[in-house]
């Protein structure tokens, strides 16, 4: 008997400055609807998915920063509805959001994702690793990518939580270009990783072609789920914000590294797929069997060394 879950990728298009919270849950309980039409019973919703993505702008003032975009609790009275809504349709959900928090008196800044259960609990909560661009004011760019200056490094490592029957594990946007992610995810046994992200269509640095951006995102979500033998849901939030584009190209990817669901707009849309949790079996026992296979006492120059150093010249 294999394990079956109908699983979705709630993609949202553009969220403007001008838009209140209420607006994007609006949107965000439109989807979980439709994901109950369809008897979709896990959606993975995107990244920031309850504000613009601020760190594409300058801010001088923190306090306005943290005010506009950060969310203090979760749920809040903005967000219960989600969660009621998903405890009545019964469905589980991952929600990436600006989490701001007070510890030991300090205040925190994390861009963080939880999997809430189809009871409407949190289960699980993960702060991004992985933050890209840049913590200085760029005069020249287009655009600017604060992640560096908004958020800290994220703290709660890489962990796995069992809800819904299977092995789950969040990462975030630029999770996704790094492998050591994912591995350390299915070396506790994931088998669905969820991933929302907001990825610009233009290369902040260099005139890269945005076709080129997309294969990108394409190539490593199918290396990444058949390399590590995991079905892999990546959800965007996409279409212009305020005339600055991200691309969408949502993906439902299975342990086989087959794209099995892709979206077709850069707007609001769900796609979904029946995943067979079992799918990875055979890779798991056979050409992925970690135990088998992998020869960590080779591997110490991943652990030891961050930055490349060039082989010395005399080799
Ligand atoms: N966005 C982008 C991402 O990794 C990026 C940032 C794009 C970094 C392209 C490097 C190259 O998809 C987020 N939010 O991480």
């Amino acid at each position: 008997m294999t394990r079956k879950l109908h699983i979705a990728a709630a993609q949202m298009g553009g969220i403007h400055l001008s838009d209140t919270r209420e607006q994007a849950v609006a949107r965000l309980r439109e989807l979980l609807r439709q994901a109950h039409a369809r008897s979709v019973k896990f959606v993975v919703f995107p990244e920031l998915a309850l504000t613009t993505f601020f760190p594409r702008k300058w801010y001088d003032d923190q306090a306005e920063v943290d005010a506009r975009f950060f969310e203090r609790d979760m749920p809040s009275a903005v967000t219960q509805p989600l969660f009621d809504d998903a405890r009545r349709y019964g469905i589980g959900f991952y929600l990436g959001y600006a989490e701001l928090t007070q510890e030991a008196g300090t205040t925190r800044r994390f861009n963080t994702a939880i999997l809430v259960s189809p009871a409407g609990a949190i289960v699980g909560k993960y702060r991004k690793v992985h933050l890209p661009g840049h913590a200085d004011f760029k005069p020249q760019a287009a655009f600017q990518h604060l992640e560096k200056k908004y958020f800290e490094v994220g703290d709660l490592g890489f962990q796995t939580w069992r809800s819904q029957d299977a092995i789950i594990g969040m990462l975030i946007c630029n999770d996704r270009r790094w492998p050591e992610a994912f591995r350390a995810l299915t070396l506790q046994g994931a088998e669905l990783i969820t991933l929302g992200f907001n990825t610009p269509t233009e290369n902040l640095h260099y005139p890269e072609p945005p076709a080129l951006r997309v294969h990108h995102h394409l190539i490593m979500a199918q290396a990444m789920a058949f390399m590590n033998a995991t079905w892999l849901v990546e959800t965007a939030k996409c279409g212009f914000e305020d005339g600055n584009r991200m691309f969408g190209h949502s993906v439902i990817v299975a342990p086989t590294g087959e794209i099995v669901a892709k979206s077709a707009s850069e707007d609001d849309e769900l796609i979904s797929v029946e995943a067979d949790l079992d799918l990875a079996q055979n890779l798991k026992k056979t050409m992925f069997n970690y135990a088998a296979h992998r020869r960590p006492e080779h591997y110490r120059i991943l652990i030891d060394r961050v930055g490349a150093e060039d082989t010395p010249a005399n080799r």
